[in-house]
This record gives C-alpha cells, structure tokens and sequence, in this order.
C-alpha cells in the first residue's frame, strides 16, 4: 500500500497543480504524502550550480550527479526518521526510485497497479538533456514512459504517474467516480456518455439535431448495462484492436460486439 511519494526535481513549483481537484483532496486527507525535494538545495557552489557539461561534447547539459545524489540521501535518511504523515514505518524493501524518461518501459494501468504496491515511491523528474547513466543503473529501479514524444522534463510526466496512482488509493475517489467505472478497469474503452438536454440542437433554425440513445431512457438497468458493454467493446474494436489482442471475450462479449459490427455495416 502506497503512503509516501516523494519527487526529485527542479522546478517543485510545478507540483502545486497536484492540489486541485481528487488528488488535492487525497493529499489533504491525508490518505498519501507529496513531497518534492530541490536538488538545487543540495549544491554547495555559491551559483548553486545543477548542470554539467557531457562528456563527448555536443551542444545541451546535463543535470549534474552530486546536487541528484544528495537529494536522494536525504529523502532516504528522512524516511528512516520520519516515515509518514502518520508515523508509520516505511519498508526499505517497499521503496523504488523511477526515472522518468522517453527510453522507459510504456506506461499502462497494469504497471501502475504493480507500482501502488509499493509503500514509497521515489520520482526523479529530468531536465536539459537527462542525467548521467551511472546514475541511473546505480540508484534507478524502474524507468518509465508516458508515451512518444518529447518534454522538457519529467515533471509533467510524473504528475501523470502521480495522479494515476493516488486514483487507486482506497477512499481517494467519491462513490461518484468509483475506479471500477473506470475506462481501461477492464481493459476496454469508456462507452459514451450523454447528459441533459434530451434532444440537442447545434445550429438554430437547423433540422439537424442529436438526440440521446432510446436505450438510456428507458430505465431498464439491465438493458443499459448490455448497450454500455457493447458500446466499450465496438469502439475498443475500432479504435484501439491492439487492447483486444491481449484480453480473452466471454461468449457474451463475443456476442456483443458482433452485433456492434452487424450493427455498425448496416449505418455505413
Ligand atoms: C533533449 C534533447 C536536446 C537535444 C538533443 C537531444 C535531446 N534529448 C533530450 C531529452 O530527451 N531530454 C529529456 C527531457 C531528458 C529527460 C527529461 N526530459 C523528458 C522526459 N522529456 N520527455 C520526457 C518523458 C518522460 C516520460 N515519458 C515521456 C516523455
């Protein structure tokens, strides 16, 4: 069970955006701790130096090892000291450090789960070009991405791992947003989704007006669940196949989402 999350970077200001909304709400509960730790608070030149040149050449910086190192050890000595909020203790064992960075395993739900098993996390958000590998074969556990593409640094990436993995903490979410609703809970995508009004009109004085699914006002529980099932699994069809290469159909599902497809030649 995850209780303690702790980050390495730069810019700490940018972790101020995780005190909106459920993650604020996680945080200021209590149910997990954030902290971010500078490593600029860990230089000992008077131009509080964090960069480096790479050895090789070639234009861009590096961050620099030691100011990294430091921040490292005194997240780990004040674990040891303090362990939570709450004074609970915190099992080395539980602790990985992760690397955010492009060259990183694929983010998934699957990974996340396996990372919230952890009682601390360690982040390290990059910076210029990254940081010196030794570094990371030496304290790294586990390197991850977010996708294929390029950042200025890992910070917004961690509060993407940051966000996903407090959604999972017990008691995090309302029973308004349980995470078994949750797109990608069953290894499917969302259905769709419609709220008020009953018949929408884009344009005025157009004919052209959208109305919502018969099915999701009849009332019939039953039935709803069924469309919505269907729904997640034609569009995971269309959409995402790869999704349904890895997850076996019940003969249900199978069922489903052939009437999906029958359903969907007959529109085109
Ligand atoms: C910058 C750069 C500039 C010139 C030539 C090569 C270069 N490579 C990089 C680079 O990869 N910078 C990274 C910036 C260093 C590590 C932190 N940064 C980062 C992390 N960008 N994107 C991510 C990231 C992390 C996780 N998932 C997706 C993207």
């Amino acid at each position: 069970m995850l209780k303690r999350i702790n980050v390495i970077s730069l810019f700490p200001e940018m972790f101020e955006a995780m005190q909106s909304g459920i993650t604020g709400r996680a945080l200021r509960d209590g149910l997990i701790s954030l902290e971010i730790t500078n490593p600029r608070d860990f230089t000992k030149d008077r131009h509080k130096t964090v960069d480096d040149r790479p050895y090789g050449g070639g234009p861009g910086m590096l961050m620099k090892v030691e100011p990294i190192k430091e921040a490292l050890f005194s997240i780990k000595e004040s674990t040891k000291e303090n362990g939570t909020i709450s004074n609970e203790e915190i099992d080395p064992q539980k602790t990985k450090v992760v690397y955010l960075s492009p060259q990183g395993q694929p983010l998934t739900q699957q990974i996340v789960k396996e990372l919230s098993d952890n009682e601390q996390l360690i982040l390290l958000a990059g910076r210029y070009e990254g940081v010196d590998e030794r570094l990371i074969e030496h304290y790294v556990d586990y390197e991850c991405s977010i996708g294929d593409y390029v950042l200025s640094g890992g910070e917004l990436p961690a509060m993407v791992l940051i966000d996903s993995l407090i959604r999972l903490i017990p008691g995090a979410l309302g029973h308004n947003e349980s995470a078994e609703n949750d797109s990608f809970y069953s290894g499917l995508l969302d259905h769709p989704h419609y709220t008020r009004p009953e018949t929408l009109i884009f344009e005025k004085g157009s004919e052209v007006s959208q109305c919502v699914p018969e099915v999701l006002l009849s009332g019939n529980h039953k039935k709803i669940e069924q469309w919505r099932l269907k729904q997640s699994l034609g569009r995971t069809w269309q959409r995402r196949p790869d999704l349904l290469e890895n997850r076996q159909l019940s003969e249900q599902e199978q069922r489903l989402l052939q009437e999906f497809i029958q359903e969907q030649n007959g529109i085109s």
